[in-house]
């Protein structure tokens, strides 16, 4: 049985504008959705990643912990944004618990070593442990050790490139603030076009036209997004980029349906 691997995205679970305000109301609806999906699918085997939102990118950009350790008061910022990332997960595991779910957090700051911000290490030993025993494994963007620089930012996004490659996965979901990938920003551009599906041919012309998150966000936004799933695509995963500000969509993407927002697979 193959896994899912849903991430959710620091703007849904966190009030993006909002110093360290989790967005309890969606966290209760999505943990709802998420308990409903695994009482109608029972074999379902799912990962959750999320990301940093107004907890962990704002406290990590004011002590460059992505730039590494230069001077000893970033000492003190590594270690508080490991904690202000708990936080956020404790709030998250602490719901799906309330609904029975068997959620169990695995902080990936104590499983991972980077080196020069990229993943060289993350111990997935654990996280098939877990799923093996019926577990639902959740992890997060976080600070983590790095071999080269002292410290650096693993992104919720590498965790899931990483585990996607290193599981036995199948697809992997984006659970974001926007209904997908689109052909202009659709903020600046009311014309703006949802682009359905994006093949692994398509992808490099339909990354042109996307820009990054313009919020503090310091490790970028949906272009480097699909950068970072575009080895999984081509390796036969499909990727799916849904609304999860939308009711119901991470209920009925986790029962498999496929045309909620924007589609990344490989065509051959
Ligand atoms: O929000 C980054 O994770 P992301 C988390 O998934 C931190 O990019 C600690 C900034």
């Amino acid at each position: 049985m193959s896994s899912v691997i849903l991430k959710l995205g620091g703007s849904v679970i966190t009030k993006k504008d909002r110093e360290m305000q989790a967005d309890f109301k969606t966290i209760k609806r999505i943990s709802r959705e998420i308990e409903s999906a695994l009482k109608q699918s029972p074999d379902l085997k799912l990962v959750l990643v999320h990301g940093g939102g107004s907890f962990g990118h704002r406290i990590a950009n004011k002590y460059n912990i992505h730039l590494g350790l230069k001077s000893r008061n970033q000492i003190f910022g590594f270690t508080k944004t490991i904690q202000v990332m708990r936080k956020l997960n404790f709030i998250l595991v602490e719901e799906l618990q309330s609904l029975g779910l068997p959620a169990i957090p695995l902080q990936p700051s104590a499983i991972s070593i980077q080196s020069g911000g990229k993943i060289s290490e993350i111990y997935t030993k654990t996280v098939k442990f877990a799923l093996d025993m019926g577990c639902i494994p959740v992890l997060w963007g976080d600070a983590v050790f790095d071999e080269k620089q002292g410290h650096s930012i693993l992104s919720g996004d590498h965790i899931v490139a990483f585990l996607a490659q290193n599981l036995n996965v199948k697809r992997v979901v984006f659970g974001t603030d926007v209904d997908g990938v689109f052909d202009s920003d659709p903020n600046t551009n009311r014309s703006a076009v949802l682009i359905r599906s994006i093949t692994t041919d398509n992808i490099e012309k339909t990354l042109q036209n996307i820009s990054g998150s313009k919020t503090t966000d310091v490790t970028g936004g949906m272009h480097r997004k699909i950068l970072e799933v575009l080895p999984l695509a081509q390796k036969g995963i499909q990727i799916e980029i849904i609304n999860a500000k939308r009711d119901g969509y991470i209920l009925q993407s986790l029962l498999g349906k496929q045309d909620l927002g924007t589609l990344i697979f490989n065509q051959r």
